[in-house]
């Protein structure tokens, strides 16, 4: 078997972070997202895997380089533009060759891994296994209707009145012989080639389609609260490790993670947090749930449920910071001269909250 991992795409609703950086590479608890989805594949003992890279293929190549670090061997597949999932797996056709495989939407997290999933793919005899989770709001996702055996019966792109509340979530097994529904596909409405579109290809020829319904949960990183929600699930699952310096009047309660090199003074922080390696905290406090990159100053700032990127600088007294995604090199500061008013030099698609 082998695997697919889509990294391309444009990240609009990331925006203005996927300006300059690509969305898959993004950190969630200190880690690209990316990371934990080939670390999944490749703890399910899938070795081969195609990368489908985009306009930020040289950040994406350079992150995750030949895949020797991971235990892995990568190809990287150019998708000059994103035209649909469907559409990514026709351009690795070649690399995909005739072999079964998975396909795994590099902005995606998913708690326990692929493993359980590969191995009932491989005992079905089935040309797809597609992984579904129970949601609320089944109008905004691909939609499953089942059989009683798992079976899936058709496919919806996020229909007025749904048939079930199983989302197609962004995991996909399949047999070579989606290349040839693939084959048949008419771009959408939106102007994609759909992987639903494709897997209902598939029921309606008659393909063995299946459903594995997932338990634990999954996370698509497309907007800012779901990264901050990636943040949360997955600092919950973090050790405590400090190799940084606390001077006697800091103070570190709960799981915490501090990198080498940082310096905290006069600092509290509440875990589940982790901080990178060379960041100085002054007179700041840390809540819950918080992910300081490498390299980053904080000054009299309280930072809660949020994420800050690398080498950014706040200088903040008395200010709070709660659920937030703040870029790299960003500076936050308050300004000591009268008249007190923002100053603020930000971004296309830039999105501020003020009190
Ligand atoms: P999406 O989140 O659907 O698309 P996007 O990344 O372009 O984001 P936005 O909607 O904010 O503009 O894509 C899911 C994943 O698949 C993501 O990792 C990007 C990747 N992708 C491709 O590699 N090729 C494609 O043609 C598409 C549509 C997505």
């Amino acid at each position: 078997m082998k695997a697919l991992v889509l990294a391309g795409g444009k990240g609009t609703r990331l925006r203005p972070l996927t300006y300059t950086r690509a969305k898959q590479l993004i950190p969630v608890a200190n880690k690209p997202i990316l990371f934990y989805g080939l670390e999944a594949i490749r703890d399910a003992g899938v070795e081969e895997i195609g990368v489908i890279v985009g306009d930020t293929r040289e950040e994406v190549m350079a992150a995750l380089g030949d895949g020797s670090r991971f235990g892995v061997r990568l190809t990287y597949i150019h998708q000059p533009d994103p035209l649909g999932l469907a559409h990514a797996v026709w351009t690795a056709r070649e690399f995909l060759g005739d072999e079964p495989f998975i396909m795994f939407l590099g902005d995606n997290l998913i708690q326990h891994g692929v493993i359980r999933l590969v191995e009932e793919f491989n005992a079905l005899s089935v040309d797809a296994l597609i992984l579904l989770k129970a949601v609320e709001n089944p109008q905004s996702f691909g939609v499953a209707e089942l059989a009683a055996d798992g079976r899936i019966l058709g496919l919806e792109e996020k229909p007025k009145q749904p048939k079930s509340n199983l989302a197609l979530v962004g995991v996909y097994l399949f047999s070579p012989a989606i290349h040839e529904m693939i084959r048949t596909l008419k771009p959408s409405p939106r102007g994609e080639l759909e992987i639903t579109d494709a897997i209902q290809a598939l029921v309606t020829t008659g393909h063995p389609v299946h459903s594995h319904i997932h338990e634990g949960w999954w996370l698509d990183t497309g907007k800012k609260d779901d990264m901050l929600e990636a943040n949360r699930v997955v600092l919950d699952e973090i050790q405590t490790e400090l190799l940084g310096s606390l001077d006697s009047e800091s103070r570190v309660v709960g799981r915490v993670k501090i990198g080498a090199g940082s310096e905290l003074v006069r600092t509290s922080v509440r875990g589940p947090v982790v901080i990178g390696e060379g960041c100085r905290l002054v007179d700041t406090f840390v809540g819950p749930y918080t992910s300081i990159s490498s390299g980053v100053q904080i000054t009299s700032a309280e930072v809660e449920h949020s994420i800050i990127l690398d080498d950014s600088r706040i200088d903040a007294p008395g200010q709070r910071i709660e659920d937030s995604l703040i870029g790299r090199n960003v500076r936050v500061s308050r300004a000591a001269a009268r008249p007190a008013a923002l100053r603020l030099l930000l971004g296309d698609d830039s999105d501020v909250c003020l009190t």
